[in-house]
């Protein structure tokens, strides 16, 4: 049986479906302004029965995205089969998969190949996690092309000498 907004409608009571509807669980970003996607409720636990799904798209053919997840990352285990984070390098339903991701160990820095990629998140009835919280942005090779990227990087880096000071976890 496959899980989407039809079987939704459904099959759950209607203000949760537009809850669902509304909330952050799918969307279309542009990377040229970095921003953050994060499971639904995170960091409290995410709820059953999601099937989410974002694209995230830069405006320049030559441009390629990359993925950072924040070190708080829970999602159900057992061989990422009923809860998972699945990124894809591209928006077709084919494209080759980056990475399926489950338990509480946070992935890898996630880099495209090309100009866009799309990110799933599914759960299923039961044993739920605090889920994912991820920052996008266009991946830069060279030097810092401008002021605002200098800014929100020196930002970030802070924040993540933060977490590595004050937790054990990210060594
Ligand atoms: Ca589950």
């Amino acid at each position: 049986m496959s899980v989407g907004v039809h079987s939704c409608v459904c099959g759950c009571e209607l203000l949760l479906c537009l809850l669902l509807a509304a909330s952050e669980c799918r969307g279309i970003f542009d990377a040229s302004e970095a921003g953050y996607i994060t499971s639904p409720g995170y960091p409290l636990e995410y709820p059953p029965h999601q099937n989410c799904q974002w694209v995230i798209t830069a405006p320049e053919p030559s441009q390629r995205i990359v993925l950072n997840f924040n070190p708080h990352f829970e999602i159900e285990r057992l061989d990422c089969k009923y809860d998972f984070i699945e990124i894809r390098d591209g928006t077709s339903e084919n494209a080759d998969v980056l990475g399926r991701h489950c338990s509480n160990i946070a992935p890898a820095p996630i880099i495209s190949s090309g100009p866009s990629l799309q990110i799933r998140f599914v759960s299923d009835y039961a044993h739920q996690g605090a889920g994912f919280s991820l920052r996008y942005e266009i991946f830069k090779t060279g030097e810092v092309s401008n002021v605002t990227h200098t800014y929100i990087w020196s930002r970030w880096e802070r924040s993540q000498r933060l977490e590595t000071t004050h937790s054990p976890c990210c060594q």
